[in-house]
């Protein structure tokens, strides 16, 4: 039900919407019920008509643009506009195209009524918004002329954006990136999220090394990319009681209500008119005050019921593969999908269609089980609210939804204790309750006296407290599920799903392997890349931007001196960007003509930053132990290191802690100096990828095997022609299946031997000694104190040295190893560029496009809408 803040419009009769329709001059008219003609809804036509208008894009027509919103908008003027106001002001002349393309892309799926698809994601890490518009707009080049003549440089204009860092890593980037592909790829897909006041937060890095975490208040200075949209609204209840009626209904009451009120980000697409939507929600109390509560004077109580009520959309979760039972983390949850719920079924029913068509009309996508509730909400709409019964509803639910899984670890999975969800969502939990009766018959016809996997397959966990599985409501209630890389998929299929496939068949279980958009990731942040390429294939840059595939044609120039020269310069001068950025920045200076590797992604114990750390201890040890004369053959190398710890993972910031302490080491040392630095850049990011990616040599993706279930930054260097060093895992494997097994480093044990390997450190280990000297060697330097007090590291060495869940010692040999046939293969610079080319032509398969069109055809079911 939609309601409006204003209190006046209380207990009015709701007007039924206007039903419109888009007119042959473009413009929404009414119908007129008699001549079925379209009329003009108000005013003067002629008037109207005169005053809408399309947007000049040329240089002089942008200048004024800007100026206009400077005079307006920003009430600002020339003599005092610094680069943010400048910013500013381009920023908001590039909404007003959006805005343009928005409207009428919105008025022509209103119009044409067909399927769509909702991406529900708690996370959508956008970055920055800026160049990225302009690029899909095709009007950087004005908008570069038209602020050199204003006097600003555009590029200093572009760093003045903070990032929207609604996201924790891939999960949130992936959401971002599949939202580029589907506006590009003109697909009516929206995508639905939260409105966090604080995004992820800054990173900061104390004096002993330690990540300090500061708030990221994104919002301070006004947002020119949202839209706040006061007028949709809706009430979302938690808590209160429910109550079993007839015909199998419920009537839920009572309990806290809250408001959710839309913002929209204009999604644009590359190359295309078709702007979509990203939805995202902000919670807000119901009534601004208690005034109950204000007239008995208790005006604290009455301030704490709009605190709270505002608290659920305050900040985004920064954990990400752990850490769940948070009340308000569910809160979160509920209160997202069913505003977004709501939402959809109102749009729904302005087709005045039968509730049944639903799925005829509607995808819905759940990334990871965040968006689970989805399920129960919609079954107590349908059954509650429009009085279906039981099985209809599920019909209609079951075809409606399509769930992805993004992680195998088991601590990753949500739960959410059953004494919470019973209090804060009464009516759910029967539902859930209901659900699991009658799957569980079901799974009790089909596999007689099996109460194991009874007990294994129910929505329930029984324990101390009792749990409801997320992951398996997520299974049960969608049409179909996917993992997000071939590996990752299989084992889906053989493990954490293994009695869903043997119930439901494996036909419901399929893989879309991840991609990235090569707007962001080539053309926005590697724009000399980009101009290279087409300039070598002699297409238009849109031809290749949005079919990736077309990079193979580079492969006929992987010989071409010339052309190897020039992929050189691009590499090389990306390497300069980051290193003006690395000194600006942190006060050091790095060297440009060093081989730079590099890591960056979240900080966690199985993404194995340790095994990299040690690694480059490894490697600086063995400097010292040559003399002058062998050091000056050895390749010298940068490393760089970026990432966020989640605040609670002690384990994940003591390798911060090591990180930062031995590069403080290893770069002041004169005898290595030369040869190998180190260094951890502070609070990643969008923005810092965007640099650090184009730069890279040779990166590092290194997980235990079977842990990653992709990856999506492995995909992000290849293509810009950094080559991959690391194990048989997640995406990296169908990386090398595409660019060759010649041009990747692969390294490590591979997914089989773990269960064994970890059975083997449980219950017979191998002392690290034996197993690994140098690693011992390697662990017992830091206990010594050689990167500062050693004790501080015991707890972090002690996860290696006992028990070894993630199998460093296992990989630690091989590890080194490959990083020497990196070394190697860098000594033949010619060898290792046409490796480089190689690759970054082969990584087609990689663009987010294929991954969109294959989610429209295989599962929602959805077709492109040209807007004309
Ligand atoms: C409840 C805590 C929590 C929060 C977030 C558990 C799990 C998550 C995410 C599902 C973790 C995540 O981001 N997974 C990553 O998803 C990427 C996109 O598919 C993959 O490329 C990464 O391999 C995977 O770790």
């Amino acid at each position: 039900m939609t309601s409006t803040v204003d209190p006046k419009s209380i207990g009015q009769p709701v007007k039924k919407p206007r039903r419109h329709q888009r007119s042959a001059t473009g413009y929404l008219g009414d119908i007129d019920d008699k001549t079925g003609k379209e009329k003009w809804p108000r005013g003067e036509e002629e008037v109207w008509k005169a005053g809408l208008r399309g947007i000049d894009a040329d240089v002089p027509s942008i200048s004024k643009s800007i100026v206009n919103h400077v005079q307006t908008s920003l009430a600002r003027q020339a003599y005092n506009l610094d680069d943010f106001g400048a910013y500013q002001a381009a920023a908001y002349s590039v909404r007003d195209n959006l805005i343009i393309n928005w409207n009428e892309t919105q008025m022509n799926y209103t119009r044409k009524s067909p399927k769509r698809a909702y991406y529900l994601s708690l996370e959508f890490l956008m970055g920055r918004a800026l160049d990225n518009a302009m690029l899909n707009l095709g009007l950087k080049d004005q908008y570069t002329a038209s602020v050199d003549k204003l006097g600003f440089n555009l590029e200093d204009l572009i760093h003045q954006e903070r990032d929207a860092g609604l996201g924790n890593g891939g999960l949130g980037r992936l959401a971002a990136c599949y939202l580029d592909s589907g506006a590009s790829q003109e697909l009516p897909l929206w995508g639905y999220g939260l409105r966090y006041k604080y995004g992820i937060f800054q990173q900061l890095i104390s004096p002993e090394g330690a990540q300090l975490e500061a708030p990221d208040p994104w919002l301070e200075h006004s947002n020119p990319w949202e839209l706040p949209r006061v007028d949709v609204v809706y009430d979302v209840r938690f808590y209160g009681h429910a109550e079993r009626i007839e015909g199998g209904k419920a009537v839920w009451s009572g309990g806290q209500e809250v408001l959710a009120i839309a913002y929209d980000v204009m999604v644009p697409g590359y190359d295309t008119k078709t702007t979509n939507n990203l939805r995202l929600w902000e919670s807000k109390p119901k009534r601004g005050f208690d005034l109950n509560s204000f007239n008995a004077g208790d005006y604290e109580r009455a301030v704490e019921s709009s605190n709270s009520a505002a608290a659920i959309t305050s900040v985004l979760y920064p954990n990400d593969h752990t850490s769940f039972g948070k009340e308000l983390r569910l809160k979160q949850q509920y209160f997202w999908t069913a505003a977004s719920l709501q939402d959809i079924l109102r749009r729904f029913k302005n087709l005045e269609k039968p509730i049944t068509e639903l799925p005829d009309y509607v995808a819905i996508q759940l990334n990871d089980t965040h968006p689970t509730l989805a399920i129960p909400e919609l079954m107590r709409i349908l059954i509650d609210e429009e009085d279906l019964s039981w099985d209809k509803a599920w019909q209609i639910v079951t075809n409606v939804f399509f769930f992805t899984n993004h992680t195998v670890l088991p601590e990753a999975l949500e739960k959410w204790p059953v004494s919470l969800m019973e209090n804060l969502l009464p009516r759910h939990m029967q539902i859930i309750y209901d659900i699991n009766l009658g799957f569980l018959q079901a799974v009790a016809k089909k596999f007689p006296h099996d109460l194991d996997r009874l007990a294994r397959m129910s929505l329930i966990e029984e324990g101390f407290p009792k749990n409801v599985r997320m992951a398996n409501l997520a299974v049960i209630g969608s049409r179909k599920v996917n993992g997000v890389a071939e590996l990752h998929s299989e084992l889906v299929r053989t493990t954490i799903c293994k009695d869903f496939v043997e119930f439901f068949g494996v036909s419901k279980f399929g893989n879309v392997t991840n991609g990235i958009t090569p707007r962001r990731w080539l053309d926005q942040c590697n724009p000399l890349l980009s101009q290279l390429i087409t300039d070598t294939l002699k297409l238009p840059k849109a031809a290749w931007l949005k079919d990736l595939t077309k990079l193979q044609g580079l492969l006929k120039f992987v010989d071409d001196t010339a052309f190897q020269k020039k992929w050189t310069a691009v590499k090389h001068s990306n390497k300069e960007r980051l290193a003006l950025y690395i000194e600006s920045t942190l006060g050091y200076k790095i060297n440009t003509s060093a081989m730079f590797d590099v890591q960056v992604k979240r900080l966690h114990e199985y993404k194995r930053q340790t095994l990299n750390i040690l690694g480059v201890i490894h490697r600086y040890l063995w400097l010292k132990g040559l003399t002058p004369a062998e050091r000056k053959k050895v390749n010298p190398k940068v490393v760089l290191f970026a990432g966020k710890a989640a605040p609670g993972y002690y384990v994940a910031k003591l390798t911060i802690r090591l990180i930062v302490n031995a590069a403080r080491v290893i770069n002041a040392d004169p005898e290595t100096k030369e040869y190998l630095e180190v260094l951890f850049l502070p609070d990643y990011s969008v923005s810092l990828a965007e640099l650090l990616i184009p730069a890279s040599d040779i990166s590092q993706h290194i997980s235990t095997a079977g842990t990653e279930a992709s990856g999506t930054s492995n995909m992000k260097f290849c293509l810009n022609g950094g080559l991959l060093v690391g194990t048989v895992d997640g995406a990296n494997i169908e990386i090398a299946e595409e660019v060759g097994e010649e041009n990747v480093f692969f390294f490590g044990h591979l997914t089989p031997d773990v269960e064994g390997l970890r059975y083997q450190h449980a219950y017979s280990p191998i002392p690290v000694e034996q197993k690994s000297p140098g690693l011992a060697n390697v662990l017992n330097q830091i206990s010594a104190g050689r990167f500062g007090d050693g004790s501080v590291y015991e707890p972090l060495l002690n996860t290696v040295r006992q028990g070894d869940y993630y199998l460093i010692t296992d990989d630690f040999d091989s590890y080194i190893q490959a990083l020497a046939m990196v070394d190697e293969a860098y000594q033949n610079r010619t060898e290792w560029i046409k490796k480089s080319i190689n690759t970054s032509a082969r990584m087609g398969k990689f663009s987010s496009d294929r991954c969109i069109i294959d989610y429209a055809q295989e599962y929602w079911n959805i077709e492109p809408q040209k807007v004309a």
